[in-house]
């Protein structure tokens, strides 16, 4: 009799761990102290598109507010694990080596010694760790993929307080999710999109050669109406990692993932990633002297326009003065059979030129619910100003009738170094861009008044001069 009370009770036990397993896989996907739902963040900043919010710890969340207001389909969606108000499975961490100690530091288990506060558009965190002072801005940025204010610039900056050198390096590790807001996680597995790699749905890992963007969408089949979110790790002020990592983020139904490892972790190809996926981007530990920072900055947030069978991810405008930027042409193949033999070919206009990438390359076979692209460095002529359209045209062997894809890219005028045109006018009040002031030595007051009675040889010598000034102050600062 006791015996059979005994079964009973380690039956009924076991039911209850194997039902709360159950609640725990569709509801929270389980983990260490996750701050309770409905909890408010201490801080939150957000525009018409995106929104970030940060809890007591720093620890943050991005989903969107209107998102793209072209698409209704994409208001109020997750881009982070736990948006809106679920804040703990995203983390960062910092990693010290000091007198060939390393030390790897989780921020959200050291107590912020200020914040989080709001400053304008940006939530700040700091913390004191080993000597290393570590900011934590997350701020509303403008998207040159966008061209709106629908990206939050993630930046990091470690200043060495103490006496001695110390080398320090942090890891921004984003739990991704794509998808709908509520107690069904929807697209915590997200697939990634990396230019030159394809779609990947199993672990990987870049080093040196950083790809410029990483993309997931929320539809399995890269519905261009769903939501789409993209990390910008190469452009204007992003600071390309050492290291990105795509990686299971760890749930109880995986094996392993990033968020059991601190700093190191070992990729592993064979393992999925579509149960629940996360980025990693290091940037390795650097010695810093006494009083010396770095600072490490990338950018996540919406993606631009496309989706379907074939599209382009590029700027839409350029920022000056690097106006070189990457485009790259995605197919992918959403039918039943392969694509097989496909090539994409380029055609720019007169403005817009070719830095590095054949004009035709070469996709490869596509199978089924695969992606795969081609990617191009491009840069407009330099006198190139306005709207430039361009276009990349596919073809098949066999599976895919030809398609093409078009972009279009905004070219500012740039004030770079331009010699003075030669009227009197520019003379007197020299259209310099640079705020820089001429040096009163090489080029004295008196010398503007000459130039003026003197006609354009003498012009000619002046914009020389003033080149050549600028000239060995920029390699001075160097
Ligand atoms: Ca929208
Ligand atoms: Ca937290
Ligand atoms: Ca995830």
């Amino acid at each position: 009799m006791r015996r059979h009370f005994v079964s009973v009770f380690l039956l009924t036990l076991a039911l209850t761990i194997s039902g709360s397993l159950v609640a725990n896989a569709q509801g929270t996907k389980g983990g260490e102290d996750p701050q309770q739902a409905g909890e408010p963040p201490a801080v939150t900043i957000d525009n018409d598109y995106i929104r970030v919010s940060a809890d007591d710890d720093g620890q943050f969340v991005i989903g969107t507010t209107g998102g793209d207001p072209g698409l209704p389909t994409d208001d109020n969606k997750r881009l982070l694990y736990g948006y809106p108000d679920e804040i703990w499975s995203s983390f960062a961490t910092v990693r010290v080596i000091v007198d060939g100690q390393t030390r790897d530091i989780r921020l959200l288990d050291q107590v912020p010694v200020e914040g989080p506060i709001r400053q304008g558009n940006a939530i700040i965190t700091t913390w004191l760790v080993d000597g290393i002072r570590v900011t934590q801005r997350l701020e509303l940025a403008f998207n040159v993929y966008t061209n709106r204010e629908d990206t939050i610039r993630i930046q990091y900056t470690l200043t060495n307080t103490a006496g001695t050198s110390h080398a320090a390096g942090v890891r921004s590790m984003l739990d991704i999710a794509i998808g709908r807001v509520g107690p069904v996680v929807e697209g915590d597995g997200a697939p990634y999109f990396v230019p030159g790699a394809g779609n990947l749905t199993h672990e990987a890992e870049f080093t040196g050669n950083i790809p410029a963007i990483w993309k997931a969408f929320e539809s399995l089949t890269f519905d261009p109406a769903s939501t789409k979110g993209q990390g910008i790790l190469v452009g204007p002020g992003a600071t390309p990692p050492d290291r990105l990592v795509l990686a299971r983020w760890g749930r109880f139904e995986q094996e392993d993932g990033i968020r059991f490892h601190p700093w190191d972790y070992t990729v592993n190809p064979a393992a999925g990633l579509t149960l629940d996926s996360a980025v990693a981007m290091y940037w390795n530990p650097r010695d810093l002297a006494p009083g010396a920072s770095r600072t490490v900055t990338t950018f996540y947030g919406l993606a631009g326009p496309g989706g379907g069978q074939a599209w382009i991810d590029a700027p839409v405008t350029l920022q000056c003065p690097d106006l070189t930027f990457s485009a790259t042409h995605w197919v992918a193949n959403t039918g039943d059979e392969p694509f097989t033999g496909g090539s994409s070919t380029i055609t720019l206009p007169g403005e817009l030129e070719i830095v590095d990438g054949p004009a035709t390359q070469s996709l490869g076979a596509i199978e089924p619910g695969a992606a795969r692209s081609a990617t191009w460095i491009l840069r407009p002529l330099s006198d190139a100003q306005g709207d430039f359209s361009y276009s990349v045209a596919s073809e098949f062997e066999t599976g895919s009738e030809p398609l093409t894809a078009e972009s279009s890219v905004h070219v500012p005028v740039c004030t770079t170094p331009t010699p003075p045109t030669p009227t009197p006018t520019r003379v007197v009040t020299p259209a310099g861009p640079t705020p820089t002031p001429v040096p009163p030595a090489e080029v004295p007051e008196a010398n503007t008044l000459i130039l003026l009675a003197s006609g354009l040889g003498a012009l000619a010598g002046y914009a020389q001069l003033r080149r050549r000034a600028r000239g060995s102050e920029d390699g001075a600062a160097k």
